[in-house]
């Protein structure tokens, strides 16, 4: 267990204002950034997280990651080792040649016989074999007391797996381990919840592909169906892609061996393995992009209605929609309050009672950021008590605890 001292504590300067319109369309300051693991927190925070910019940080990211030591040798996974000790758990495995709607088809299998598989593939004697991709692999979740590696603190205020994996009633986070052999990849997509994700190779190398939010308008056909492959040539195609020729920015980075990559929100990204690669990935949510993800809650909800539409007047439609929502999207407006009151709650908590927030990879959340959280929270509790949809729901009708009166606790340190 590390000791919790001032240099563990993440902190930021109060208020934080971005550098720049940081995703404004066709400039370049949609560049992938490149920054050293000695960044300042705040430094970080301001014009990555709260600017919504993607990077790189190299440096000292992954010094002293048991998964670095044990997982590894000589710079390629260590089959054996991994084997031996985790042999037996099923795992979650895409098969990279075979298109399922718009993802890869995926299975579950055991790990020694995927591991099995991946050394057979690895050798070339079996090059009838398809190309098979162990991903998100709820690792940490399985494994609590393994402690692979440390949430980099430039990662660690995240609410969304603050809340998942406090949450007893189910069994679900996001937070992820990959791996794969050289050729495998992820097709294009944005992460769920329009969350961010980071990733950072602990062997191995990536190459990705990123479109800043609003591209991939571009890059889906007539029909508003985005593209599986977003180098396949049939994108050149006007009559299928008629907005591909409006696409203006596109940017490739190669992430080495011990770099973690930020994705920001809303930014569609494709991925390959350049090598044998094993990635640790979180995907998450804080106050930084928690307007995102409720716009993309409520976009969704109103997918789901125009979708079902016909059915309007069935009683308990509402709700109906609230139950698909949950399935496509991952969550619905009751869970999303939930997980709203839960951060609130905790840090309010830890105003009142001087009580310490200890972070994923036991960094300390500051002060300054518990009051910039709150205010953030608080911003989109408003918003989301006023919309006709959540005035609608039983769950709404129903709270025991008032949302007003957490909203009046947050103002009370605003005063
Ligand atoms: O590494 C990959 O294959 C995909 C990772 C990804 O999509 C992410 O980190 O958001
Ligand atoms: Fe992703």
């Amino acid at each position: 267990m590390l000791k919790v001292g001032m240099s563990n504590i993440i902190e930021l300067e109060i208020p934080v204002t971005s550098e720049s319109d940081s995703n404004a369309k066709c400039t370049n300051t949609n560049k992938v950034s490149y920054t050293n693991a000695d960044i300042q927190y705040n430094d970080f925070f301001k014009r990555y997280l709260y600017g919504n910019r993607p990077c790189i940080v190299r440096g000292s990211i992954t010094e002293n990651w048991k998964s670095v030591s044990e997982w590894i040798s000589d710079g390629r996974p260590h089959f054996s080792y991994i084997c031996q000790k985790f042999g037996n758990m099923k795992v979650p495995v895409a098969n990279c040649d075979e298109k399922y709607y718009n993802v890869q088809k995926k299975s579950d299998i055991q790990l020694s016989d995927y591991l099995k598989y991946w050394q057979n593939y690895s050798s070339k004697s079996h090059s009838d074999l398809p190309c098979l991709y162990l991903k998100d692999w709820h690792f940490t979740q399985d494994f609590p007391e393994e402690n692979i590696y440390r949430t980099p603190k430039y990662f660690a205020s995240d609410w969304l797996n603050e809340y998942y994996s406090a949450k007893t009633s189910i069994r679900d986070d996001y937070r992820f381990v990959y791996m794969g052999p050289k050729g495998s990849w992820t097709p294009l997509h944005a992460d769920v919840f329009t969350s961010f994700s980071w990733s950072v190779n602990v062997c191995g190398r990536k190459r990705w592909l990123l479109f800043p939010p609003g591209e991939e308008l571009c890059l889906q056909d007539r029909f508003g169906q985005l593209i599986y492959d977003a180098t396949a040539p049939e994108l050149q195609d006007e009559k299928k892609y008629p907005r591909y020729k409006e696409l203006c920015s596109s940017e490739e980075i190669i992430q080495e061996t011990g770099e973690a990559i930020f994705i920001p929100s809303g930014w569609h990204h494709q991925v390959w393995n350049l090598e044998d690669t094993i990635s640790i990935n979180h995907n998450w949510v804080n106050g930084c992009n928690i307007e995102t993800m409720w716009a993309s809650l409520k976009d969704n909800l109103m997918a789901v209605k125009k979708e079902v539409e016909d059915c309007k007047d069935m009683e308990g439609w509402d709700e109906h929609c609230q139950l698909i929502l949950q399935a496509m999207f991952g969550m619905n407006y009751e869970e999303f309050y939930s997980f709203l009151t839960f951060i609130g709650n905790k840090r309010l908590d830890s105003l009142r009672e001087n009580k310490l927030i200890l972070l994923f990879g036991n960094w300390q959340l500051g002060r300054n950021h518990i009051l910039f959280d709150l205010e953030q929270l608080k911003r989109v509790l408003i918003t989301f008590i006023k919309d006709t949809d959540t005035r609608s729901l039983n769950f709404f009708k129903n709270l025991d605890n008032q949302p007003e009166q957490l909203i009046k606790e947050i103002e009370h340190y605003f005063v």
